[in-house]
């Protein structure tokens, strides 16, 4: 056994609500080693690491890790959200009885960290003084070492964080326990991986992965998911699956700050990295704050505040290149201490790659191996087509590292939200952008956010999958009290935000290709809905919004053909009277949904029914 006082005190770990937590959960899982981890042990674990073989060196200050191939995303079915009351059960928080629930837990995680290092990661999802600190400290127990360092990158680790707390007891009890990765089963009847987030107990109990979500636990199981909880319970904040990006126009010395949902691998950490297009000259500067959360609130002059909690951008790899985002690519350079996960991996060269980091892959394949670990030289012709990095491979790098990262991105006040945009893959119907004023439409809008189904054979031709305001994944209480939280939270700003639906992935129908060209050029339709919301255009009202005209929309430097054009910046009538059945229907499984957001469906159904 452990002395874990001994160890504590060595440490300088005073807070005894965290103390006695950690005794609690080395008394369950047994661990042969316990260590307290602040920002600054990095390089030490980082040399460990490397010593272990569990990373290896991807050039000067960066590094390469795979994870388990049966481990490489977030895992929805086996993700639950566990509270002591049935009225929290949602159509997509996968509801349990905590009673349920921590037995079970308590049961898997009983001894698994025998043999393994206890890691205790104090943190904070806040810049420290912000408005909402009281619900963005945590503590993460993991023994997994590699964990470790992304929550360093992640989130701000130290144990002054949780030492100095105005209410020592006010941290979430994260608990992360890898577990025996090659034999739990994953994906058959017999998956003993479950990832718990016990909301009204503010507990979080993951067993079973040691990858992104599952597993840095500060991000979305606290970031999201027990942040959205403590938001509605206490009645102050939002928390969701929101990027967050600032615009500065020089001409005019105004600065604008638009946050929003696009569900996962949709877009967000693109678009905040987004840079302004070089055919709009230097008048706009564009800004990054974050790209996976957002927390919102009302600050005491009645503003809408946003500000991520996060510290670092755990980023998809595939298809980010110099064209695409430059941005991303700036801030994974040698020195930044950025790690990669799941990418292919070059051995003698220690070089790393994914697909659409270049045309090709490397033409000389001596020394490279894929995701899996296998050589690329040796592969069957099978398995020629296989690619390279997993395609949910990331790279992980601090806020810090952005070179378009907002001088203020930690200053505590957050900053004022000026638009809130919803946005998903959409082939045909969502036009380019239609803003919104009307505030219960825009929350009916988020709440009818969805992606197209990738998987045609078992969706309906032209219905989305819904991931209301792309926190599908991450809903932690039913959707109707969700939807009466943001409409409170929102109306309670004296100076309301503009909402708007945005679509980057709208195709041609015969060949496929996209009708916008997307990535920087998102920032066009951005800066028409600043000068919507500044009455400098009036746009063009349709039944689902008001859209651009041609006219109002910069496009200097662009050469988008006349159809194209047409087609985004139109909307199609009788695929929206389609959606609008598909909509009446998804929520109508929300229990308790406010009166406003069915009136404002039956509003926008009528006005297309009367549209000629
Ligand atoms: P999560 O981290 O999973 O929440 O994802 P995300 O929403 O941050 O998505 P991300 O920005 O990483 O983009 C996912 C994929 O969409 C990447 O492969 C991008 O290259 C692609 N993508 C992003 N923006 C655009 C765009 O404007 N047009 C097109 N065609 N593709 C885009
Ligand atoms: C997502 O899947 O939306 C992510 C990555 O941002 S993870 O942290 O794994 O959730
Ligand atoms: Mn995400």
């Amino acid at each position: 056994m452990v002395d874990v006082d001994k160890v504590l005190d060595e440490a300088g770990l005073t807070n005894p609500h965290v103390r006695e937590y950690v005794k609690e959960w080395a008394a369950i899982t047994t661990p042969d080693r316990i260590e307290v981890v602040s920002a600054a042990d990095d390089a030490r674990l980082i040399q460990e690491s490397l010593d272990a073989g569990e990373i290896e060196p991807a050039g000067e200050g960066l590094y390469y890790s795979r994870s388990y191939y049966k481990d490489t995303a977030r895992s929805e079915e086996r993700t639950i959200v566990a509270t002591n009351k049935p009225s929290d059960k949602g159509a997509y928080n996968n509801w349990r009885p905590a009673d349920e629930m921590k037995p079970i837990m308590l049961e898997r995680m009983k001894g698994a960290s025998a043999g393994k290092t206890m890691y205790v990661v104090p943190y904070l999802m806040a810049p420290p003084g912000s408005p909402l600190e009281a619900y963005a400290a945590g503590v993460e127990l993991t023994d997994h070492r590699t964990v470790v360092l992304h929550m360093i990158r992640m989130a701000r680790v130290g144990i002054d964080l949780i030492d100095n707390l105005a209410d020592p007891d006010s941290f979430v009890r994260a608990v992360h326990v890898t577990g025996d990765l090659p034999n739990l089963g994953q994906g058959t009847p017999e998956d003993e991986r479950y990832f718990v987030t016990v909301a009204d107990e503010r507990t979080i109990l993951h067993y079973g992965s040691s990858y992104g979500g599952n597993a840095l636990l500060g991000k979305i199981a606290h970031g999201l998911r027990q942040a959205s909880y403590d938001g509605w319970a206490s009645g102050k904040f939002l928390a969701e699956q929101f990027m967050l990006l600032g615009i500065t126009d020089k001409q005019t010395g105004k600065k604008y700050h638009i946050c929003g949902g696009f569900p996962s691998a949709s877009g967000k950490t693109n678009l905040a990295m987004t840079l302004a297009p070089d055919a709009l000259g230097d008048r706009y500067y564009v800004e990054f704050y974050g790209d996976d959360i957002a927390w919102l609130w009302v600050g005491e002059d009645g503003k809408l505040y946003g500000m991520n909690p996060e510290n670092g951008v755990f980023g998809v790899a595939k298809d980010t290149n110099e064209l695409t985002n430059p941005t991303a690519l700036d801030s994974i350079q040698p020195g930044t201490q950025a790690l990669f996960t799941n990418v292919a991996y070059n051995e003698k060269t220690h070089e790393v790659w994914w697909e659409g980091k270049t045309k090709n892959p490397p033409a000389d394949l001596d020394g490279w191996r894929d995701w899996k670990g296998s050589l690329i030289a040796e592969r069957t012709p099978e398995d020629q087509n296989e690619p390279w990095a997993h395609p949910n491979s990331r790279f992980t790098t601090a806020l810090s590292n952005v070179p378009n990262v907002a001088s203020d991105y930690d200053d505590p006040k957050g900053v004022p939200i000026d638009g809130i945009i919803f946005g998903g893959r959409t082939r045909d119907r969502e036009p380019l952008i239609r803003a919104i004023d009307d505030i219960a439409e825009g929350v009916y809008d988020g709440l009818t956010l969805g992606a197209e189904a990738t998987f045609a054979a078992e969706g309906v031709e032209g219905q989305l999958r819904y991931d209301p305001m792309s926190m599908r994944p991450f809903m932690s209480y039913a959707e109707g009290a969700y939807a009466a939280h943001w409409l409170k939270i929102i109306g309670q700003a004296t100076e309301k935000p503009v909402f708007a639906h945005v679509n980057w992935f709208q195709r041609d129908a015969e060949d496929g290709h996209f009708l916008w060209p997307g990535y920087r050029e998102n920032l066009r339709p951005l800066l028409w809905l600043m000068q919507y919301k500044n009455g400098e255009v009036t746009g063009r009202k349709t039944p689902v919004g008001v859209l651009p005209t041609e006219e109002e929309l910069d496009l200097s430097g662009l050469d988008l053909p006349q159809e194209d054009l047409d087609r985004i910046l139109t909307i199609d009538v009788e695929r929206w009277r389609q959606e609008m059945g598909f909509r009446e229907e998804h929520l109508k499984q929300f229990d308790g949904l406010p009166e406003e957001i069915w009136e404002a469906h039956r509003r926008v159904a009528k006005a297309l029914e009367d549209e000629a």
